[in-house]
């Protein structure tokens, strides 16, 4: 919000219809733990909301935007569709101009609808005869390991904007201070825009659509994990008359490399600790919330962790601000987890690529990503697969040449035939758990192997993503059995000292933070309980070992 924008939030509570039942629900939420009629639901919930549009947006265009609906939205505004969209986990938006009443009360529907979807992205309900062992028979059946919930995850915005706006801002930082900058606007236009970093300004006369420009940071600060200083670079457009727009991006000013085996911030090498992650509460599911995030900030700060990925799919753009202000740093994920031999086609390809690339544009200016990830444990095991991630990893190439790029591979790496074009590879394992159950000592050196294979077979470092064990907070043993809290803690000392001694490896993340909500299947007691931390936060055995391990470090 500011002189050129306005902004109304319709987060709160939207009254909802399903099978002619109408039912309250809040947003930003998933339905189904807010009332059980609806927990295994999948269908269509329409949901409804009032808004009053100021008489003031008189001649400006006016805007909806959705961070995130589970899995498809149809918009409606005074009754007339706007807008249809596929995907969860990324936002988007309608231009309602024509559809609104300045000076009323208007109705804003939406019909959203979690039907699992065989040729989804990701792809929910399996095929016969496909899925991991021991998930084949979960309810709801999906491809992945965590709840598909249905609703408005992510606040939604109604906001206004001029006819001549900026449509885009993407920063680019050098150490030596070099800031550059690419606006792009809706449309080409004859004007100034005007570029300020505090103090600093720069004046740009243009022609066109795109406009790209620079400022110097005399001896900037840089971004850094213990000290993540952050810019604001403010944009003003204005037409040969008039101010026509104003935003404002924050930045950092740091840089990553990949140089041999290392992960270098600001020409540091950095070893990444942490966790893989989900958007997953009581009562909320995957609706965001900002208490459960400042809760998680602070535990990871507690244990000792220096960075997360956005398992299985990019994550609220409030965790990205915040993780820019708290210094932690993060893979950025897609949602394209358990891709297999049969997606890989060219409609399918079609939509990754789209993926990928709303993904980049949305989280480019974060200093905190660092890397990004474009898959969760895929099948590549053909041709069509090893081509479709080769392309995969070309259009994330285009897009952004400043952060490596990977993959996270749970198979060996005959089964991984696209890891080869990737920067560094990823890899979960999970040794003494589902390979070789309860047998911690045994594996550790088939462990050590496989690691081995990975890094020689792909000759790039390897981040370990995944590893750990279910452990249910309370139960305990001696000597350690396969879910105390005594087992999930030796298993991920014995196995993280290890992957220590490995120079080709450049960060392990534990899975998972906290325990979440999956489908109901033999090998789920309710939640998967990799979580070092409950779902409710608190800490297991395995929490208070990492917290040692890691503040010694
Ligand atoms: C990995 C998956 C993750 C699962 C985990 C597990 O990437 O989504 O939750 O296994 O089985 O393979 O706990």
């Amino acid at each position: 919000m500011n002189e050129k924008r306005d902004l109304i939030c319709l987060d709160g509570i939207w009254q909802t219809t399903v099978h002619n039942q109408a039912i309250d629900l809040a947003v930003p939420a998933s339905w189904n733990e807010q009332c059980s009629e609806l927990f295994d639901y999948f269908g269509i919930v329409r949901y409804k909301k009032e808004v009053f549009i100021p008489g003031t947006y008189v001649d400006k265009l006016i805007w909806l935007r959705f961070g995130s609906v589970a899995t498809k939205a149809t918009v409606y505004v005074n009754g007339t569709k706007v807008r249809y969209h596929e995907g969860a986990h990324l936002p988007f938006e309608c231009e309602i101009s024509n559809y609104v009443r300045l000076g009323e009360k208007n109705i804003i529907e939406v019909d959203v609808d979690n039907t699992l979807n065989t040729w989804g992205l990701p792809p929910a309900k399996l095929l016969e005869n496909e899925g991991r062992a021991g998930f084949q028979t979960s309810y709801p059946s999906v491809t992945y390991d965590f709840y598909p919930y249905g609703g408005i995850h992510r606040s939604v915005y109604l906001y206004s904007t001029e006819k001549n706006r900026i449509e885009g801002v993407k920063i680019d930082t050098q150490l030596d201070g070099t800031v550059r900058f690419r606006i792009s606007l809706n449309e080409k236009i004859q004007g100034t825009l005007k570029a300020t970093i505090g103090d600093l300004e720069c004046r740009i006369v243009f022609d066109g659509r795109e406009v790209e420009g620079s400022i110097k940071i005399e001896n900037p600060i840089w971004w850094e994990c213990d000290n993540p200083h952050l810019y604001l670079l403010k944009i003003s457009l204005y037409d040969a008359k008039e101010l026509l727009d104003v935003y404002e991006q924050s930045f950092g000013v740091r840089e990553v490399v990949l140089s041999g085996n290392q992960l270098l911030l600001n020409h540091k090498p950095v070893f990444l600790k942490g966790f893989g992650k989900h958007e997953d509460f009581h009562i909320i599911g995957k609706g965001f919330n900002h208490s459960v995030m400042v809760k998680d900030f602070g535990l990871m700060k507690w244990i000792g962790a220096n960075s997360f990925r956005t398992s299985h799919y990019p994550y609220d753009e409030e965790m990205l601000s915040y993780a820019d202000r708290q210094g932690i740093l993060v893979i950025g994920e897609t949602p394209f987890v358990g891709l297999n031999d049969r997606m890989y086609k060219e409609d399918i390809l079609v939509k990754v690529k789209a993926g990928i690339e709303k993904m980049m544009d949305r989280d480019y200016n974060h200093p905190s990503v660092i890397m990004w990830s474009l898959a969760n444990e895929p099948n590549v095991t053909t041709k069509e697969g090893e081509e479709f991630f080769k392309t995969m990893y070309e259009t994330a190439k285009a897009k952004d040449i400043s952060r490596p790029i990977t993959y996270v591979a749970y198979q060996e790496p005959e089964y991984n035939l696209g890891m080869k074009y990737f920067d560094l590879i990823c890899v979960n394992k999970y040794y003494g758990w589902y390979l070789g159950p309860g047998q911690i000592d045994e594996t550790l050196e088939e462990l050590s192997e496989c690691l081995d294979r990975f890094h020689n077979e792909a000759n790039q470092p390897v981040l370990v993503a995944e590893f750990g064990a279910d452990a249910i907070a309370g139960m305990h043993y001696d000597p350690p059995q396969m879910f105390t809290e005594e087992f999930q803690a030796e298993i991920i000392k014995k196995q993280y000292e290890l992957m220590r001694t490995k120079d080709y490896i450049i960060g392990t993340h534990v899975w998972a933070f906290a325990d979440f909500k999956t489908n109901q299947t033999v090998s789920r007691v309710f939640f998967n309980r990799k979580g070092v931390f409950t779902r409710d936060r608190h800490p297991k055995m395995a929490a208070h070992m990492l917290r040692e391990l890691w503040r010694h470090e």
